[in-house]
């Protein structure tokens, strides 16, 4: 059975959703799924679901993310794929979002799980990226929306995560959006773009 469900995510439709820490990434998946009706699963959602179930590895997880750097992939990878089986008989496709902040991370999905069909790059600039997360961090409780943590973040971002737009650019398969406006005129810029893919 298990076999069969890889067969079925090999020709699930996949859009990546990469972008730096801050750039509404998760807020427009959101407004994704409720339009377009994909299952959406976010890479940093499933490993502070790990983090809250109070396991050695869940520790080690946070102290990296506060840090603002990248877990081993072989975590995210593994999550990410078990996640997908269980929900592939009742998805329509499926929103990665979070993933792959390195071309590495792509490559290995490609080779496990299979091929996304677009990436789509949500694009702000670090001022604003910073100003976004500064603001969460005022209500968010989360260990990574503080000042230290976000200027590392928006390091690994430009060092690691950077190549893999580089990377799918080349592949035509980048989309890009600008993220400095309302969380609305993003999305409709989102809308068109999806539209497309579905045609
Ligand atoms: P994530 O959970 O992915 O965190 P994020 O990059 O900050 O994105 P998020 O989706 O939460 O925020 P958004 O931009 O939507 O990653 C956290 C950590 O997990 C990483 O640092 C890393 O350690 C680890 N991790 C995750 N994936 C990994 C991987 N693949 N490999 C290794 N490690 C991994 O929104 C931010 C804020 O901006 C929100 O408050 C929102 O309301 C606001 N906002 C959004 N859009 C706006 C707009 N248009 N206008 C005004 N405000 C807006």
């Amino acid at each position: 059975e298990r076999e069969e469900k890889l067969k079925k995510l090999e020709d699930s439709k996949i859009i990546f959703v990469v972008g730096g820490p801050g750039s509404g990434k998760g807020t427009q998946c959101e407004k994704i799924v409720e339009k377009f009706g994909f299952t959406h699963l976010s890479s940093g959602d499933l490993l502070r679901d790990e983090v809250k179930s109070g396991s050695e590895r869940g520790e080690m997880l946070n102290e990296m993310m506060q840090k603002g750097e990248l877990v081993p992939n072989e975590i995210v990878l593994d999550m990410l794929k078990e996640a997908m089986i269980e929900k592939v008989d009742e998805s329509n496709g499926f929103l990665i979002d979070g993933y792959p902040r390195k071309v590495e991370q792509g490559l290995e999905f490609e080779k496990k799980i299979g091929e996304p069909e677009i990436v789509l790059f949500v694009d702000a600039s670090d001022e604003t990226m910073k100003e976004r997360l500064m603001k969460r961090g005022e209500t968010s409780g989360r260990v990574d929306d503080n000042e230290d943590s976000i200027k590392n973040r928006l390091d690994t971002f430009h060092q690691a995560t950077q190549p893999v737009i580089d990377h799918y650019d080349k592949q035509n398969k980048l989309k890009k959006v600008d993220s400095e406006r309302a969380p609305d005129l993003v999305f409709e810029d989102i809308e068109k773009i999806l539209n497309d893919v579905n045609k």
